[in-house]
């Protein structure tokens, strides 16, 4: 049920042992929302341990904090009396971290997507915020937590990353007031983007050549979509996690205002990422597929599935959509 950041404050007051979940195929904005909640509540003398389904991407791992974070079966028998997820739109996102919780739901769920369904005894949602770590900044704010310089960059990762390094649509006054504080307290900023942003491989630049050939513009160079496939990443010693940036580059194009990013990883199974520029909102493309989102980043994925089958649908979906705003004056021109 939709509750007040107070209510949220209240229930971790009166916890003593707290898990802390985050989603799936973790960003930076999750990897930083689970370890700075959980230094937070350790902070104000609570047990809390953080929990993420997936190996956390390597190149996070030099950033304060993310190394508290711990695996589905270091915690399976860790004994706690509150549970709270952040970042997670609903329960499928935790994936089997929801095994923690014994069948039953989150006493807490804190999360800034517009497609959060609500799944968690007290729920804090709110798609104005533009990442969840700015959500657990607030709560440590209202808990009068003192932040030292490892807290602090743990906390900015997940507003710098969430904005695109403060450049995304989302990036208002507030971002830039909290990331000021942070600052003060001790962040690097220059620390948090090296790691986040210059850590390509040879592999991944070879990889992002090819992704480049596949590359189709089309309505009038406002929709353009790119794939790579199982085979491609395999020949490259690559995995999903290499293609991450990809998708920003494909937007970056001008005068595209929608653009996809088709990975088929595993082999069968195509994760689709939407971002849009401007106007459309892309998080109904990704509905549409059974995912979720952003109004300018989204993402849906299907299993037993072939790549090109899947194009086709997303494709006639995503030229639908992007025609439904052509009646409707884009309030930015291109
Ligand atoms: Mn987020």
């Amino acid at each position: 049920m939709l509750r007040t950041l107070d209510d949220v404050i209240n229930k971790l007051k009166s916890a003593k042992r707290v898990l802390v979940i985050g989603h799936i195929k973790p960003d930076g904005d999750d990897i930083s929302s689970v370890a700075t909640m959980v230094l937070i509540l350790r902070k104000i003398g609570k047990t809390a341990e953080g929990c993420i389904e997936d190996e956390i991407p390597w190149f996070y791992k030099n950033i304060p904090g993310v190394s508290e974070i711990k695996r589905v079966e270091q915690l399976r028998d860790y004994d706690y009396d509150t549970s709270v997820t952040v970042d997670a739109s609903e329960i499928s996102r935790i994936g089997t971290s929801v095994e923690l919780l014994n069948g039953k739901k989150p006493d807490i769920t804190l999360d800034h997507h517009k497609t959060n369904v609500g799944f968690g005894e007290i729920d804090f949602y709110d798609s104005n915020y533009a990442a969840a770590a700015v959500i657990v900044y607030e709560i440590a704010k209202k808990l009068g937590i003192k932040y030292d310089p490892s807290l602090a960059e743990i906390n900015l990762l997940g507003i710098a990353t969430d904005t695109g390094f403060f450049k995304y649509s989302n990036a208002d006054s507030k971002v830039f007031r909290y990331a000021s504080e942070l600052i003060e307290s001790g962040a690097n900023i220059q620390h948090i983007s090296s790691a986040v942003l210059e850590h390509r491989t040879i592999n991944e630049f070879k990889l992002f050549s090819e992704m480049v050939n596949t590359l189709k513009v089309e309505e009038n160079g406002k929709l353009a979509w790119a794939y790579v496939s199982a085979e491609m990443l395999k020949r490259h010693n690559c995995t999903d996690e290499d293609v991450k940036g990809f998708i920003g580059e494909v937007r970056s194009i001008y005068g595209v205002e929608v653009a996809i990013l088709f990975v088929e990883w595993p082999e069968r199974q195509v994760n689709i990422s939407f971002r849009s520029k401007n106007y459309v909102d892309v998080s109904e493309i990704a509905i549409a597929f059974g995912g979720g989102g952003h109004v300018r980043a989204s993402g849906c994925s299907q299993k037993d599935v072939g790549l090109e089958e899947m194009i086709k649908k997303v494709i006639v979906k995503s030229r639908e959509v992007l025609k439904q705003y052509e009646a409707i004056p884009p309030s930015i021109s291109l």
